[in-house]
């Protein structure tokens, strides 16, 4: 990996880190992280020229997949008639429309350029709407960088171990709440003390920034009726959840109306996009309607707006979730059988296009650290955290998984020696 090391070496110099996100930095892992010169299909290939099968998909956005074709010709299309405009556009209205019809909790809807903007937007205009102040979110739920948010967040803040973060201060951080993922005892207890001062709850209806924890029953039920109770808008992130666990999200999965919902990935389809909707009478606050100002140069840009319907279209068609659901399956089944074969003990969950798994007994992540190399060595490329969740796309077909057991089967035989010397 010569290529990314002296990549490695440049970066350094002058982007903090070597990076332009965190989590990138393979600093829980360990190691240099590996520059990437193309991608296609399920697979990307590094600068050195070494191919991996993809298990990350740019984090969400790539649930078809690199470069698909409809993506590719949507985008070519576009760039024909001019990049942006600073001005209304018709895809703007088409990608509006379409979202409302896939989430029908979602009348309204306000593009922006990142699941951050989304969620930061969405959080003001509850303050707006409600002329209340806190914020409940959930420990290791992460939702973008935010000041507000950045309370015990999960991600990048859980991978590098950092409590909270240096520089949002603490009157900031004083009006965000957080309580315990699944707790709903706590949530009606905190409801029950500043229940006429609680603005939203933020809630990642599938929490996918800690690994994978899905909502216990009657879990987001109850968070729907406090909010109900207590005149607070009911947030969902589904920055991440949003059109993969199944086409309406996660909301459409456990049949729970969000009054405001936050969108990503998916919805650029591999561009800069990130969006926020959901009731009207909430909506109609924001400006130019509205005293809630918020705003953004590239918002709804239209090469973007392409990619993010090429996408959406492409998840209209029959079938889809269910290839889905069927390939990551398959791929906790691929990691349980060859953690068992070779007497080693991981969890795995999974739902269509996301999974998780955990060695146990694994207290500071040693053994993943060890898997996660491994795999890179045997061509497979998987979040390097492992408090980050998998990705799955439809381009990860048969032949892709089963090149993917080949590289596990052989993975978890090298492991076993290094579990047995870390285990002592
Ligand atoms: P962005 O601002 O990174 O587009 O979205 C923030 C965000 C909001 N909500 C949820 C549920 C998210 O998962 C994210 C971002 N996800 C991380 C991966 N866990 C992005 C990867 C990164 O930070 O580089």
């Amino acid at each position: 990996m010569k290529k990314s090391a002296n990549l490695m070496d440049r970066a350094n110099q002058v982007i903090p880190g070597g990076v332009n996100s965190p989590v990138r930095a393979f600093k829980s892992v360990g190691g240099n992280p590996i520059f990437f010169a193309s991608g296609n299909g399920a697979y990307m290939c590094d600068v050195d020229g070494k191919r991996y099968i993809d298990y990350v998909g740019s984090w969400g956005p790539l649930i078809l997949g690199h470069n698909h074709t409809a993506v590719i010709a949507a985008i070519q299309t576009q760039l024909q008639k001019g990049l942006t405009f600073g001005a209304p556009s018709p895809l703007e209205v088409d990608m509006a429309e379409l979202v409302t019809q896939l989430m029908p909790s979602i009348e309204m809807v306000r593009m922006v350029s990142s699941g951050t903007e989304a969620t930061m937007s969405a959080i003001r205009l509850a303050r707006g709407f409600t002329g209340k102040n806190k914020i409940l979110k959930f420990d290791a739920c992460y939702h973008g960088h935010n000041d507000s948010l950045l309370v015990k967040a999960g991600s990048g803040i859980l991978t590098l171990g950092l409590a909270s973060c240096v520089g949002v201060s603490a009157t900031v951080a004083q009006e965000t709440l957080v309580l315990p993922y699944n707790d709903l005892a706590a949530v009606q207890q905190v409801f029950a003390q500043y229940g006429d001062d609680i603005a939203a709850i933020i809630v990642e209806p599938i929490a996918a920034n800690n690994n994978l924890i899905l909502p216990q029953a009657g879990f987001l039920t109850g968070l729907r009726a406090l909010c109900d109770k207590y005149n607070s808008v009911l947030i969902f992130d589904e920055v991440i959840s949003g059109f993969r666990v199944a086409l309406g999200g996660a909301q459409e999965l456990y049949n729970i109306k969000a009054d405001l919902t936050c969108l990503g990935k998916i919805i650029g389809g591999g561009l800069p996009v990130g969006a926020f909707g959901g009731r009207k009478d909430i909506m109609e606050m924001l400006a130019p309607i509205g005293p809630v100002y918020q705003a953004g140069t590239l918002s709804g840009n239209p090469i973007a707006m392409s990619a993010g319907i090429a996408t959406l279209k492409q998840l209209h068609k029959p079938g889809v979730y269910q290839q889905l659901l069927q390939a990551t399956q398959r791929v906790t089944q691929i990691l349980k059988q060859g953690a068992e074969q070779n007497n080693i003990e991981i969890e795995t969950n999974e739902l269509s296009g996301l999974f998780g798994f955990s060695f146990k007994n694994d207290p500071n992540n040693k053994i993943f650290n060890q898997f996660f190399h491994l795999m890179l060595q045997h061509g497979v490329y998987l979040a390097p955290s492992a408090f980050e969740a998998g990705f799955v796309s439809l381009a990860h077909d048969a032949d892709v998984l089963e090149e993917t057991e080949l590289a596990v089967k052989q993975c978890f035989a090298e492991l076993q020696h290094t579990v047995r010397a870390i285990s002592v």
